[in-house]
């Protein structure tokens, strides 16, 4: 368990505190607990003694050392035992927080989300003392319209259930082997459902395994061929498509159910050409009828001549065109991760584990950039601890010749519009993301003056998530996104992909006008622990969709080029 975790826990423990209604210091010695863990400096393996930490007592000390020795708890599982689990669930209705669940609970018995929208539509709420006639009427709202699915999904919220189901099929001894296929594989940025392909020569078994799923709620049709289920996830179901093949036709199964539909079309026009026709069996020969089969996507590309098209390239067909065969694709050398967290503000690792982690990957440099001061909920840094953080950086590059650490910061713009530091502090760090986290509502003009503030800013490297949105949930801030990348060429402000599935920002349509003009990208995990790192994938993803010619992104840059960009005046920095 790392720091981030135990924090949560923390503060999983005083929300059920809260549900079972106990005593206000009970609870809140929780929530310092997790602010005190929070604002030390310290990675969780450096904390021996958290009892030494202000703001931690006896008991809250023991559940930290617990959680870091078995990565359990005792209190919570024992809390957890005692209350209904559906009760979490409505604790993520926005406006209900523990304090009111709980209420409901113990007074009225409420247990679910079905339970409080039949007792808000007989009115029993509002004679509860504390919720009046409104806020029953908001709590109808806010059910109904959380419960109803949407019709796409972010690739956010189906990834764990994506990992989950993953996870199950790797332990069966009938699978030969699987395949992610549909827009999870191309890696869209929602889905409307997930697609397996499953080859085996136990079909029957691979069914009735498939219908015991963790998880599965309805079962919406059980054929030889084809399994489709819901399977619970949070807030809402996912629905699966899984294909049950024999071994030889895995390929072109695999090839058809990844779609897109428009690369298909044009794969089927190749095919007509040379006298075949594809189906999710195999190839036809046209004259003979025979049926070709492949021992994997590679072989099934080169029969039409045409090199392997990795699966988030598999767009509107041209993909196909520009790369016959001897064209290979060439994968995005990854050379950094320029956006990351760690203790010093709300990330779970110190920059020496996450260094190592992104040396681990095959990175020759990263930048640790954590929250400014602005940022009290994140723990961001005053100009002191900036400094000391920056001089431990120092420090370690001095004792490591093969991995570099760019000094960075990830700056709030404010709501005013200037920056979080003054220049000479900008002018010493290496790297400085400036980005926004407040005053979201502020109108187009406010933006933009935040934004042009920082992009003309002399020091300021990156914009980091450029509009804020996060998909499925927020649609993000008011800016005008092509003037930010006409700024961006004109002042070598990089922009940002943040490869964060949840925003996935720029997107892809923004993305293309940033290459057609010419302005300068970062893809970063914007990670907060170690795993994190990985979520670059999601962002490449993108960027391959997009097109985006490698030296476009800084990141398959050398460490000596990009010093030498960075040490370059701003205004004089040019991609091309
Ligand atoms: P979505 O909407 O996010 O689920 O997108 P996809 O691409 O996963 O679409 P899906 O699940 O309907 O189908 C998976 C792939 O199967 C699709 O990309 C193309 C392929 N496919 C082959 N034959 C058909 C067909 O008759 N209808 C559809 N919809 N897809 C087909
Ligand atoms: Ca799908
Ligand atoms: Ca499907
Ligand atoms: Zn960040």
């Amino acid at each position: 368990m790392d720091k981030k975790q135990v924090i949560q826990t923390l503060e999983e423990i005083a929300r059920y505190l809260e549900i079972k209604g106990e005593n206000t210091f009970k609870i809140s010695a929780y929530r310092k607990a997790a602010q005190a863990l929070e604002k030390d400096e310290r990675s969780l393996q450096e904390i021996d003694r958290p009892q030494q930490l202000a703001g931690i007592g006896k008991a809250t000390s023991e559940v930290i050392l617990e959680l870091k020795e078995t990565g359990q708890s005792t209190v919570l599982s024992e809390l957890q035992e005692s209350l209904p689990a559906s009760l979490m669930e409505l604790i993520q209705i926005p406006g209900l927080g523990g304090k009111k669940v709980g209420r409901l609970y113990r007074e009225l018995g409420i247990e679910s989300k079905e339970g409080l929208l039949e007792a808000a539509k007989l009115n029993t709420i509002q004679a509860l003392e504390g919720f009046g006639a409104k806020s029953e009427e908001k709590m109808i709202q806010a059910i109904e319209s959380w419960s109803e699915r949407p019709d796409r999904l972010p690739l956010a919220t189906v990834l764990p259930i994506a990992k989950k189901v993953e996870s199950q099929l790797n332990e069966w001894a009938e699978v030969i082997r699987f395949s992610r296929a549909g827009s999870l594989r191309r890696l869209n940025e929602t889905v409307k459902d997930l697609d397996y392909i499953i080859a085996t020569d136990q079909p029957a078994v691979v069914k009735q395994r498939l219908l015991d799923l963790q998880d599965r709620t309805d079962i919406i049709s059980k054929g030889d061929t084809k399994v489709s289920l819901n399977i619970k996830g949070n807030p809402h179901s996912v629905s699966v498509d899984f294909r049950i093949v024999a071994d030889e036709a895995f390929a072109t199964a695999l090839h058809h159910f990844t779609g897109s539909k428009d690369h298909n079309v044009r794969m089927r026009q190749l095919a007509k050409q040379q006298g075949e026709k594809i189906n999710e069996y195999g190839v036809e020969v046209l004259e003979t009828g025979e049926i070709l089969t492949f021992p994997n996507e590679t072989d099934f590309f080169h029969h039409f001549h045409t090199a392997f098209i990795p699966p988030e390239a598999r767009e509107d067909g041209t993909e196909i065109d520009a790369h016959p065969i001897g064209q290979q694709f060439v994968p995005y050398k990854v050379m950094s991760d320029l956006h990351m967290h760690t203790t010093w503000s709300d990330g779970a690792q110190s920059f020496e584990e996450m260094a190592e982690a992104a040396k681990e990957k095959g990175y020759h440099h990263i930048a640790i950039t954590d929250h400014s001061h602005y940022l009290k909920v994140a723990n961001g840094l005053t100009v002191e601890r900036l400094k000391a953080q920056h001089q431990a950086i120092r420090d370690w590059n001095e004792r490591h010749t093969d991995f570099s650490i760019f000094t960075g910061i990830e700056m709030d713009i404010l709501p005013n519009g200037s920056l979080d530091y003054e220049d000479d502090v900008l002018a010493s760090i290496d790297f400085v993301i400036a980005s926004i986290h407040s005053s979201f509502s502020q109108s187009k003009a406010d933006m933009m003056k935040r934004m042009k503030q920082a992009m003309f800013n002399p020091h300021v490297d990156m914009i980091a998530h450029p509009t804020g949105r996060l998909i499925g949930k927020r649609a993000g801030y008011q800016v005008d996104v092509e003037q930010l990348i006409q700024w961006s060429k004109e002042t070598g402000t990089v922009l940002e992909l943040n490869a964060n599935p949840n925003r996935l920002d720029l997107e892809l349509m923004w993305l293309k006008r940033a290459v057609e003009v010419g302005a300068p990208l970062a893809i970063n995990s914007d990670a907060h622990r170690i795993d994190m790192l990985e979520d670059v994938v999601y962002g490449y993803g993108q960027a391959t969709k997009a097109k985006v010619p490698h030296d476009t992104i800084i990141n398959t840059w050398s460490t000596e080029k990009l010093t030498a960009w960075l040490n370059t005046n701003k205004q004089d920095r040019r991609l091309y």
